[in-house]
Parts: structure tokens; C-alpha cells; sequence
């Protein structure tokens, strides 16, 4: 029975709490010091974007930024930490404004293939095996402005040099429909699957599932788990919470709707998700309301909700649940859920 679960939240998730109308409310902590708050909080993975990991990458050379990445490592050991991932961030560099493996400038492909295989030489120092794509710019604001079947090959193109690169890492596409975008490239899970079976490798691609991200694509964060589940696909998950189709809102996990929170521990504890080493990931944002010295609350609430969710899963009276299926009763199943869901 017992999965012991291990969580991670990326440096971002500590923030000052900018948003598009207004700036920063909290002061910055360095990201030495947010290091200090993971085991405190319950966590022991760290996500990173690789500019978290070597700031400035653009301006070092390889060995510069491998020798960068290895103290950083040995920043995590000394902190009892691990690497979960690393992310290419190809979202904030001049030259990626157009998209940045779909850019419509050849250059700009360029840069961001090059700067994939630096991410990777940085994943590879950090003792990681895994990288999330956040394709944040593949997609259009005006349709025409690009090919949407060549921008589908340029992808697959950027991830089979991933794979060429490095034959030990894998790839997890962390689907999401639009924002920054007005309409994405790969909006969902689905299509994350689909293409990877377009890749050299398709075993070492996969997805990262986030609950936010899939509900703005009006769908339904577990059984979008369960898909990827079935595909062997689930190499890690962002679990959040959203309020409808509204800007992505990373709110606490299972904060908005229990209920939806309680189906994705469901299915991951159903099927032993964790058990080949996979972390719950979190992405949440802190509300920009909170203080300063209480803006870490929405990481451990969320971990704290994951894990009473697990024995809420695991303590349903399951003889009855797979009665009420074979009789076909779904209005007293509901009734069930609800009433576990409520302590009853
Ligand atoms: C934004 C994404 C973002 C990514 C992170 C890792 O909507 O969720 O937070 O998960 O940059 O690539
Ligand atoms: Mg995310």
C-alpha cells in the first residue's frame, strides 16, 4: 500500500508576485535561500529552468556554464536535494519573440536549438535525466502567420536533436492550449503522444500533465492522466488548481474543486505513479496578496492537500464503490464520493 511520495516546485514558485497590471509586492529571495526552504516545506526535487541554474547562460561558453551547473549540484547535494528537471527557458530572449523552434527566422531556430543542447549539457551536470519543454511560443496570434504542418516537423526536428544530443535523456512536452499564445502548437496531452510517436526515440518522449494547462482546454486533468498512464507517457505532472477558463491561475492544488484534485491523486496513486522515481511536481503561485513571510504557504498546503487526498483515496470503502459500478447506480456513487469527500 504505503507509496511514499516525493514532491518538487521550481525557484519560480517563491516570487515576488508581478503580474501583467502591476510589479513586484514582496522582496526577492536568492535562490541560495530558497534552497533552504525545499526540506522545510517537505520537498526534496528541485525543477529548474536552466537560467535558473546558470544565469546569464547566453553570455558563457560551455565549460563556463558546465562549471556553473556542477557547483550548483553540489549546492543541491549539500542541501540534500535533488534535480527533477531542466527546462529550456525560450521565452524571454529577443530572439525567441516569434516562437523559438517555430520562429519564422532562421537564426532565431538556431539559437534555440543551440540553447536546447547547452539546457541539456546543464541537466546532464546537475545529475538529471529528464527535461520539460514548455513550448511557450510555438503557436500564432494571427493563423496565417505561420504553417501549422511545418511547425509540427520544426518540433519534432528540435526534439530529435535533443534525443541525438544526449541518448540518455527524455523529454517531457508539458502540453498547454494558449498563453502566451493566442493558440498553441501542442494544446494537450493528446497531441504531446501523438508527436512523439514522430520522434527518432518515441520511448524517451513523453509528457508533463498540468492541471491548470488542461483545464484551460476544457478537458479533465485525470483522466488526461489516465491517457498518458496508458501510453507509459506520465514522466511528471504539474499539479495546480484553475478556476475555469481564465488566465493560468497555478492556484494551490485542489484549492478550487477537491473534487478534481481528489481524481488526479486517484488515478496517480491507483496506478504507482512515483514508484520508477517520478516526483509530484507542483507549479503554484502564491497569491499576490500574501506577506512576505507567508508567501511558501501555497507549496505546503498544496503537498499537505496531495497527501490527505491519498488516504482519502486509498480509505473509500472500495467493495462498495465496485457494487454500485456493477449495478450501474452512479447517482449513490456519487452520493459516496461526495459524502467520503465531505468526512462522512
Ligand atoms: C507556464 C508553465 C511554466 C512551466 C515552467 C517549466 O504556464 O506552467 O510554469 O511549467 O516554465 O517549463
Ligand atoms: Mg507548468
Amino acid at each position: 500500500m504505503a507509496g511514499k511520495y516525493r514532491f518538487s516546485f521550481g525557484p519560480w514558485n517563491i516570487h515576488e508576485g508581478a503580474d501583467p497590471f502591476g510589479p513586484a509586492v514582496r522582496r526577492p529571495i536568492t535562490f541560495a535561500k530558497k534552497l533552504k526552504m525545499y526540506k522545510k516545506l517537505g520537498f526534496d526535487g528541485v525543477q529548474f529552468h536552466d537560467d535558473d541554474a546558470v544565469p546569464n547562460m547566453d553570455e558563457l561558453n560551455t565549460n563556463q556554464i558546465v562549471r556553473k551547473a556542477k557547483q550548483v549540484c553540489k549546492l543541491l547535494e549539500s542541501e540534500g536535494l535533488a534535480a527533477e528537471f531542466v527546462a529550456p527557458r525560450l521565452w524571454e530572449d529577443p530572439r525567441t519573440i516569434d516562437g523559438a523552434y517555430t520562429s519564422n527566422d532562421a537564426t532565431s531556430r538556431t539559437y534555440a536549438k543551440e540553447r536546447s543542447r547547452r539546457m541539456i549539457d546543464i541537466a546532464d551536470a546537475l545529475g538529471t535525466k529528464l527535461i520539460v519543454l514548455w513550448l511557450a511560443r510555438e503557436g500564432t496570434y494571427v493563423r496565417e502567420a505561420k504553417d501549422s504542418k511545418v511547425a509540427v516537423e520544426q518540433i519534432v526536428g528540435a526534439i530529435n536533436d535533443m534525443l541525438a544530443y544526449n541518448s540518455q535523456m527524455k523529454i517531457a512536452i508539458e502540453p498547454k492550449p494558449n498563453e502566451p499564445m493566442d493558440q498553441a502548437y501542442i494544446p494537450t496531452t493528446g497531441h504531446a503522444v501523438a508527436i512523439s510517436y514522430l520522434t527518432d526515440d518515441p520511448g524517451r518522449v513523453g509528457v508533463n500533465i498540468e492541471t491548470a494547462h488542461v483545464i484551460l482546454a476544457g478537458l479533465d486533468p485525470s483522466d488526461e492522466m489516465g491517457f498518458a498512464l496508458a501510453y507509459d507517457k506520465l514522466f511528471t505532472v504539474h499539479l495546480n488548481d484553475q478556476n475555469g477558463l481564465k488566465f493560468d491561475e497555478d492556484r494551490t492544488f485542489g484549492a478550487i474543486n477537491l473534487r478534481r484534485a481528489f481524481n488526479q491523486v486517484r488515478v496517480l496513486d491507483a496506478y504507482d505513479y512515483g514508484k520508477k522515481g517520478e516526483f509530484v511536481g507542483l507549479d503554484v503561485k502564491a497569491m499576490r496578496t500574501q506577506k512576505q513571510q507567508v508567501a511558501t504557504k501555497h507549496l505546503a498546503n498544496s503537498r499537505t492537500i496531495f497527501l490527505r487526498l491519498v488516504e482519502i483515496a486509498r480509505s473509500i470503502d472500495h467493495k462498495q464503490v465496485k457494487k454500485l459500478i456493477a449495478q450501474r447506480d452512479y447517482e449513490e456513487l456519487d452520493m459516496l464520493i461526495i459524502n467520503h469527500l465531505m468526512g462522512k
